[in-house]
């Protein structure tokens, strides 16, 4: 998942304070950002949207057809050099919810690409910035995701990072969802 959605004050602090300046990304840049989250057979016809503005809203980039939409990575920082995503809307009602910090309300399966993934993640708290001594700080590599509307399906998917297969993230959380190593 991505640990940056969750405050976007806060990701622009944490980019401020590691890399001094914030940098900012072409449009181009940002397309192809997004893109390489997916395959290009689903990115082709993905809608690219930007990351939430401080006003929370989301500039669309480039419309799309496919009902997939692409996020570019935020800024590079120490921790974070690639979040990317493309979701379907399933699981665009999750991100939807992190964002406004309130439980997801899903219709359905929900399914997501990080296929460019290069990141530093808790496995246990959306909010963490940083390692602690049981928080399951891990790297996160290119995966899939997918979320479930009812927890139980998760039972019995192990709880902590696995590069042997899925994992849940955040699974004492409304944001639990399956982990899934690709690379
Ligand atoms: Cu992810």
């Amino acid at each position: 998942m991505l640990r940056a959605v969750l405050s976007t004050t806060a990701t622009a602090a944490l980019v401020l304070g590691l890399a001094g300046t914030a940098v900012a990304q072409s449009k181009a840049a940002n397309i192809a950002s997004a893109m390489a989250a997916a395959p290009a057979s689903v990115a082709k016809n993905a809608t690219i949207k930007d990351w939430p503005d401080k006003n929370g809203n989301m500039a669309v980039l480039r419309e799309g057809s496919n009902g997939w939409t692409c996020l570019p990575s935020h800024p590079k920082t120490r921790i974070l050099t690639n979040d990317a995503m493309c979701m379907d809307g399933n699981f665009g009602d999750l991100i939807g919810a992190l964002m406004s910090n309130k439980p997801p309300a899903l219709k359905g399966v929900g399914y997501s690409y990080m296929l460019s993934a290069d990141d530093w993640e808790s496995n246990t708290d959306p909010m963490a910035q940083k390692e602690t001594a049981d928080n399951q700080w891990h790297h996160v590599r290119p995966h899939v995701m997918v979320v479930y509307p009812d927890k139980a399906m998760l039972a019995g998917i192990p709880t902590r990072p696995s590069t042997n297969g899925p994992y849940v993230m955040w699974s004492s959380t409304p944001y639990a969802h399956v982990m899934w190593p690709v690379k």
